[in-house]
């Protein structure tokens, strides 16, 4: 059958990212109408059960640019938030082809491995992701892709930056609810999304390669400065001495910021993802950092605030779309535009005259 649809569906079945979660394609009406059809507390008891496919369904819900479909996304995760909150969330970073999927899939392998329940959530802000990359993340992270204790759940493929910041915090949650432990936020280290990403993770991880300097690798200082801890990656046998020399850099460059208030030092370890090697130290490392931020009540603190953070920044963007979609604030917009653009009006003024209309 030939439905207008069946585009939106198929993205959203390769959004799913858990092929092996898909109902198979002999009926494509499967999934939408089951979702449709499932009640709040089907999808919430489902959820809590650690059922995969009402996860991803909800996933997608919160996704959707449908109103009806977002606000059922809403309740949903809405109920499930007292579930929430009972995992390590750890931000990872890097330039592109650093090999942050690798190294998710070699670490979130050794969390199976403890019986712990990974799960991967990527921001991508390129908004470039196709089926191509995405099936290339499945390559890199086979394991994680196909074992029935982890999940893997690519970035949501449109919209703006804050948009996609906010469902992914909502996907965190909702992981957490299902029994998800481990959360992994992978996100490419060149612009603002780190900033995002670290405002919803305990541990921020910055991932190099050896041989090259910030400037090289595209690392802007302030995410430097974000750090938790710093890999080098692709440390293998012939680029050891490039890996130790990264090494010593990094920890020189770290010493110069001001410590974290818990007195924490950001340690720069070595690692090859690609075999398996120094991973299993840096999740010890990871361990022995969140141990110690929960004991001297750091840990809740940092929550406490991105909690906050999150609030504010939905406040921010909700005013922001109140403020656009406000029928005269529509009309009398161009307008005033018009005449600041012409010097008639000043900026201040032309604003608070906005402000007035949206406030009336
Ligand atoms: N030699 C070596 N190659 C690695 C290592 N880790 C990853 N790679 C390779 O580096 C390439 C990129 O790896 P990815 O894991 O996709 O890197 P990424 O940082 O996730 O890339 P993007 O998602 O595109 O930003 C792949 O060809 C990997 O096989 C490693 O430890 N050693
Ligand atoms: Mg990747």
């Amino acid at each position: 059958m030939n439905r207008p649809e069946s585009d939106k569906e198929n993205q959203s079945r390769q959004r799913d990212g858990n092929n092996n979660d898909s109902p198979g394609s002999v009926n494509p009406d499967y999934k939408v109408r089951k979702r449709d059809e499932k009640t709040v507390d089907h999808f919430v008891e489902a959820i809590l059960d650690g059922n995969r496919p009402s996860l991803s369904q909800a996933i997608t819900l919160l996704e959707s640019r449908k109103e009806l479909h977002r606000a059922k996304g809403e309740q949903i995760l809405e109920k499930c938030l007292p579930h929430t909150g009972d995992s390590i969330r750890i931000g990872i970073t890097g330039v592109p082809g650093v090999g942050k999927s690798t190294f998710i899939e070699s670490m979130g392998s050794i969390l199976l491995e403890k019986e712990m329940k990974p799960a991967v959530l990527a921001i991508d802000p390129s908004s470039s992701r196709t089926g191509g990359s995405i099936l290339a993340d499945k390559t890199r992270m086979r394991t994680l892709s196909s074992h029935p204790k982890a999940y893997v759940r690519p970035s949501p493929t449109s919209g703006s930056l804050g948009g996609v910041a906010r469902t992914t915090r909502e996907t965190l949650l909702l992981c957490e609810a299902a029994g998800f432990n481990v959360i992994f936020v992978e996100t490419v280290g060149v612009g603002q999304s780190e900033t995002l990403v670290h405002s919803m993770v305990d541990l921020f991880l910055l991932l190099l390669i050896p041989g090259a300097g910030d400037e090289l690798q595209g690392i802007k200082r302030g995410i430097v400065e974000m750090a938790d801890m710093v890999a080098i990656n692709k440390a293998e046998k012939a680029n050891r001495t490039d890996a130790e020399r990264a090494k010593r850099d990094y920890e020189n460059a770290l010493s110069l910021f001001p410590p974290q208030p818990s007195g924490w030092v950001p340690p720069v370890m070595l690692c090859s993802a690609l075999e398996n090697e120094g991973v299993e130290k840096i999740w010890e490392k990871a361990r022995s950092y969140i141990d110690q931020s929960r004991a001297g009540g750091w840990f809740s603190k940092r929550r406490e605030e991105q909690a906050i953070d999150w609030m504010n920044e939905v406040i921010e963007r909700e005013l922001q779309d109140r403020f656009q979609q406000h029928e005269k604030v529509k009309k009398q917009l161009p307008v005033l535009k018009d005449q600041v653009r012409k010097g008639e009006t000043s900026p201040f003024s032309a604003a608070d005259q906005l402000l007035e209309i949206f406030n009336k």
